[in-house]
């Protein structure tokens, strides 16, 4: 069995007190990171296989066809640490080209990562794999019993663009710190055309908007709340002058939500903010990158510079 390492800052009672005070605010928001219970990994997953959604898809296609260069620049049998790691499939399938000593999966979904490392290690019992339960929203501190570095830090599928760019920074030099010397092979989305963008975030299928409005539920376990899903409509639109894309939940009626002796009244229309997601342009990120201490940038990208994969050295 992979060893498995629980964060004490992952423990939910800790999200209690972050999402009352966004859920009082005005507009009201809630964390992204509310979006991954069980089922909204099961969502996103889902999401990716979507027609309208081609980061996951071009992200993989990179790889496929640059993993050899891209294997050479970043060097070959670090630990592999994986930010994010979900289903832990992505990293999975560069295990061949980067040839890693140790996978370190770290991820918010602590039961979902526990089952996915497991299912993962009866497939590779001879590369030794750890599990990390840990909400690294607004900090990176790996555990210290973890093995000493150097490391690949893997943070892909523009999971990056949650952060507001002066966070993305912050995270970014944190990410550097942790790496140990090593190295960083990010995933970022980037700008493009409004007609690509938007659907990808209000698919037809209602994927996306099922995803939004899932985080309800994990809200109301989390907090004991009672929002009802089907009061609230899925919204996403793109801000320009921020480059992100934006999700917000929409109540359909007027409605009070209570929890813990706290009441907050929506009127029709109104919003909570669940989600940004920044696009980048190539030289923008790669200055960001930069900015956070990271040297000997590169840069692989698909033909249509939809997506884009960069590597860099600590
Ligand atoms: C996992 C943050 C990269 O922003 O595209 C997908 C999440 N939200 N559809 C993204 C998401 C709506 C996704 N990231």
């Amino acid at each position: 069995l992979p060893k498995f390492i629980e964060a004490p800052a992952s423990v939910p009672a800790d999200h209690a007190a972050e999402l009352t005070a966004g859920l009082l605010a005005r507009p009201a928001h809630v964390s992204p990171k509310h979006l991954y219970d069980a089922l909204g990994c099961r969502l996103f997953e889902a999401i990716t296989a979507l027609p309208e959604y081609q980061a996951t898809r071009t992200e993989a296609a990179i790889f496929a066809a640059q993993g050899p260069e891209i294997a050479r620049a970043l060097g070959t049998g670090l630990t592999l640490v994986d930010l994010g790691a979900g289903n832990c499939a992505k990293a999975a399938s560069l295990f061949g080209l980067l040839q890693p000593g140790h996978y370190v999966a770290v991820d918010i979904a602590a039961g979902f990562i526990r089952d996915a490392l497991q299912a993962l290690q009866l497939r590779h019992p001879q590369l030794p794999m750890t599990g990390v339960a840990l909400d690294f929203s607004q900090s990176l501190a790996l555990p210290a019993a973890l093995e000493a570095g150097p490391r690949l830090m893997f943070y892909p599928g523009s999971s990056i663009g949650n952060f507001e760019p002066a966070q993305a920074r912050r995270f970014l030099q944190q990410v550097r710190e942790q790496s140990q010397g090593g190295a960083l092979l990010i995933g970022v989305d980037l700008v493009k055309p409004l007609a690509q963008l938007l659907p990808a975030y209000d698919d037809a299928l209602g994927v996306t908007a099922a995803f939004n409005r899932n985080l309800l539920l994990h809200v109301n376990r989390q907090l004991g709340s009672d929002f009802d899903p089907a009061d609230w409509a899925h919204l996403a639109c793109f801000d320009p002058e921020a480059s992100r894309i934006e999700m917000h939940l929409r109540a359909t009626r007027d409605l009070q939500v209570r929890w813990d002796g706290h009441r907050r009244d929506f009127a029709a229309g109104a919003t909570i903010h669940t989600e940004n997601s920044y696009k980048y342009r190539i030289e923008q990120f790669d200055e960001l990158l930069h900015e956070a201490g990271w040297r000997s940038t590169r840069c692989w990208t698909d033909e249509r510079q939809g997506f884009a994969v960069f590597g860099a050295r600590a």
